[in-house]
């Protein structure tokens, strides 16, 4: 049977999806973030990127976040994406991020932004400076460097491959014994900053070694596991937390690159992530909230207008097309798109970035719904994502963000 689309109006009808940006839950479209505290109170500034893909902007985010400290939010475009603005180049001229303002006074560097942020607010569980952080902070440095050497340098013998995949599963094995060291799933009795620092790389490791190397860090080591379940309770690390996709697909222009084997394991992960079924990826474990596809269903009605634009499809065209899926999305009825359709169905299913548009539920139920309604009129694909920047995603198109 074949649904017509509903019309604009009927799906805003579908969807009361809201979020208190300012005092609710983390979220990666605040410019404010108050947790019931006066404008006022705000004496922190915190400069990341558009994208809410920055790991060192992740880890001060999360520190902010954990701590409930009031601050703003200004976002600045990263390189590889688009232009610079200016008014961050005279600040920070390296254009650099994260880069904090602290009560008027600017400070660049994660660690040294989480250090004066202790001395202001107090420390969150044990101290960046603590005897048991500070080696903490080194095994993550070790550990990101054996990542670093085995995803980013192309293995010239299937020996050198092995070996590089070996001296990460080294530090993996320390990481697992630190994790051992304390009865809970954090490295120390309670959350801290020691788990803060390792959130970012460890979640870009794990999506980034089950795309590229058929390798899932999360299912095939227990303290990991523990510990990722554990974070994933956190509301805090909910709002941060990207998904597979954008992160295999963020990271090659970031690290100059992302090298697959040729494991038969790997061109299967490589496939679900790019082509699904997305639920069932190991990205979260954490069960679905009930509003996922509301959110989905209004974050694409917000930013309709540009999504439409920017698609390589003609805009009536994409406009119908886009209502079918969003019919699917939100009855479950198949309703079958324009003819010719399917590829930009397609390019927008490839550039949805969690956190920035959504959570990373909402996420996987748009995917699908552009991927079953674009399958209904063909297997035309788009071209692949490009490897050395990421224009395609330059937020000066979406200047609501
Ligand atoms: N050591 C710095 C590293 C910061 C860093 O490498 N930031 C990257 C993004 S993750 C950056 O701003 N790159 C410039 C750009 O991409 O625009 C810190 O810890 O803050």
């Amino acid at each position: 049977m074949n649904t017509p689309p509903l019309t604009w109006s009927a799906l805003e009808a579908f969807t009361d999806f809201h979020l208190d940006r300012e005092n609710g839950p983390t979220n990666a479209q605040a410019r404010l973030r108050l947790f019931g505290q006066p404008e006022s109170a705000v004496r922190v500034t915190l400069y990341r990127d558009h994208h809410a893909w920055c790991p060192y902007c992740q880890k001060v985010w999360l520190w902010l976040e954990e701590k409930e400290i009031p601050y703003r939010i200004a976002k600045v475009t990263m390189f590889c994406y688009g232009q610079k603005e200016h008014w961050y180049k005279r600040k920070v001229p390296s254009g650099m991020l994260p880069a904090l303002e602290l009560d008027g006074r600017l400070i660049t560097e994660s660690d040294e932004i989480l250090v004066a942020l202790e001395q202001a607010f107090g420390s969150l569980g044990t101290a960046m400076t603590d005897p048991e952080v500070i080696p903490l902070r080194q095994l993550e440095r070790r550990l990101f460097r054996a990542w670093c050497l085995w995803l980013c340098y192309p293995a010239r013998s299937e020996g050198e491959e092995q070996r590089s995949r070996h001296q990460f599963i080294e530090e993996v094995t320390r990481v697992e014994a630190a994790l051992a060291r304390t009865p809970g799933s954090y490295f120390l009795v309670d959350f801290s900053t020691a788990d803060v620092i390792f959130t970012p790389y460890v979640e870009r490791m794990h999506a980034s070694l089950y795309y590229y190397k058929g390798y899932s860090l999360r299912t095939d080591n227990p303290g990991f596991s523990a510990w990722f379940d554990a974070l994933e309770q956190r509301p805090t690390y909910r709002g941060t937390q990207s998904d597979f996709h954008t992160h295999a697909h963020d990271l090659p222009p970031q690290m100059g690159g992302c090298y697959a084997n040729s494991d038969p394991q790997t061109r299967h992960h490589q496939h679900q992530v790019d082509h699904g079924p997305w639920f069932g990826l190991p990205d979260v474990a954490y069960s679905e909230p009930e509003t996922a596809r509301a959110e989905a269903l209004h974050r694409v009605l917000k930013h309709r207008v540009n999504l439409i634009r920017v698609n390589p499809t003609e805009d009536s065209l994409f406009d119908a097309a886009l209502r079918c899926a969003l019919t699917f999305l939100i009855t479950g009825e198949p309703c079958v798109p324009p003819p010719g359709s399917e590829v930009g169905l397609r390019y927008m299913r490839d550039r949805i970035s969690v956190p920035r548009d959504m959570s990373i539920y909402a996420a996987k139920h748009l995917r699908q719904a552009l991927e079953k309604t674009a399958a209904l009129v063909g297997d035309t694909q788009p071209p692949a994502l490009p490897v050395k920047h990421r224009r395609d995603q330059d937020p000066a198109n979406f200047v609501q963000l």
